[in-house]
């Protein structure tokens, strides 16, 4: 499985830092949302699902996560620690988020507006999706 995090590039002066995203340059979406999550409790593990077609860059923009991504065949862990990173996730990839820092704040860049019936939200449905595809 690849993983795609993306490094991106801080404005640093005097001042501290900037980090600037711009669709097709940074991003390789139209942005259509974005949302965060905050305030995550100890111990708790979010997502369990996929999405048949979202594209997404999970960025924490403080503190720290992990995130597990799954194809139905390969699972990788990969750590957000720096407001700089961004992992890309794609369509048909289970994912969880979990070791959340209480400070954490993981904010979703994404590639279309909510849509409940995107998600896969069954881990059985998820493998038989992706065998068919
Ligand atoms: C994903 C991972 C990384 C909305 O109303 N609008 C939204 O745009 C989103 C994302 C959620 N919601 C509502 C739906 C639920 O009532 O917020 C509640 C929590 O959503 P959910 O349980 O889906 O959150 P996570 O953390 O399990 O997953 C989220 C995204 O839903 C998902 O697309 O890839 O973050």
């Amino acid at each position: 499985m690849q993983v795609i995090k993306y490094m991106f590039q801080p404005h640093g002066d005097v001042r501290g830092q900037l980090v600037a995203l711009e669709e097709f340059k940074d991003i390789p979406f139209t942005i259509k949302r974005v949302y965060y999550m905050y305030d995550t409790g100890e111990g708790v593990r979010r997502g369990f699902h996929a999405h048949k077609s979202l594209e997404q860059i999970l960025i924490c923009i403080h503190g720290s996560c992990k995130i597990l991504l799954d194809n139905g065949t390969e699972k990788k862990v990969v750590p957000l620690e720096k407001p700089y990173e961004g992992l890309y996730v794609n369509n048909n990839m289970w994912r969880e988020m979990f070791d959340f820092s209480p400070d954490a704040v993981l904010m979703v860049l994404a590639s279309e507006l909510y849509d409940e019936s995107d998600y896969i939200r069954n881990y059985d449905e998820f493998l038989k999706f992706v065998k068919e595809k």
